[in-house]
């Protein structure tokens, strides 16, 4: 039992170095998961506005704040100009979260240059919870450079509603770089050669001769694994 372990560790601290030493060739693939929201910063508009309620509401990323249309006068329409074609996949509307339920009926259009538009979403009855009252819709991806929510019933107040326009684009997928380069090695055993660390198979692995890491060498693969987050099968944490 004692030497499995001892074994185990010995090869994770070994997986853990040859890790690090590659790391600085691989793109470290970035968590999962929304992007960030795009429409911040650029440039919000509308058909028309009632007080104080401004477009510029709708991408202030605060939920409490929000644009209101001229009232009893649909169709309206708010929009974010995000400033150059960007791909995008998803918008998220809010009102306030204190408000009561309601429905606006609306669609999602696009521009690519500020003036023609086409429908990205066809219009539909979205229901704002009166809790959360926030709705996400997702599409297919597409690149625009306006995004436009055109509003043509709210069965809460006669106006187009939103306190934010949130737009997200798909999540950047990285690559392993190292796949499939020249590998080395300081070392195997047997017929657990270097290459089987960058073969894309989880099933195949290096291990470096074993008895020849030194205490220090341990300690240090420890710390460098820690570092970047490695998570390595039979390999402690590092409390030192
Ligand atoms: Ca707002
Ligand atoms: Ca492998």
């Amino acid at each position: 039992m004692r030497s499995k372990r001892l074994a185990l560790r010995l090869t994770a601290a070994g997986l853990a170095g040859l890790v690090a030493s590659v790391l600085p060739f691989v793109q470290i693939e970035a968590a999962s998961g929304a992007g960030s929201n795009l429409a911040p910063g650029h440039a919000a508009s509308a058909s028309s506005f009632n007080q104080t309620y401004v477009a510029g509401n709708i991408n202030d990323g605060n939920q409490s704040t929000y644009w209101e249309s001229a009232n009893n006068a649909f169709p309206q329409w708010a929009q974010v100009d995000l400033g150059t074609s960007t791909a995008v996949n998803q918008v998220v509307l809010k009102l306030p979260s204190g408000w009561g339920s309601r429905q606006e009926t609306l669609s999602v259009q696009g521009s690519t240059d500020g003036s023609t538009f086409s429908t990205i979403v066809a219009s539909a009855v979205y229901n704002f919870d009166g809790s959360a009252n926030t709705v996400t819709i997702n599409f297919t991806q597409t690149n625009t450079r306006v995004v436009r929510i055109n509003v043509t019933a709210n069965t809460g107040w006669p106006a187009g509603q939103l306190s934010e326009l949130e737009i997200y684009g798909p999540t950047t997928t990285s690559s392993n770089l190292a796949l499939g380069k020249t590998m080395s090695e300081s070392s195997h055993n047997q017929t657990y050669a270097a290459s089987n660390a960058n073969d894309g198979n989880q099933g195949t692995y290096w291990e470096s001769a074993n008895n020849a890491l030194r205490a220090a060498d341990v300690h240090r693969q420890h710390r460098l694994a820690g570092r970047a987050g490695l998570r390595v099968r039979g390999l402690r944490p590092d409390h030192g």
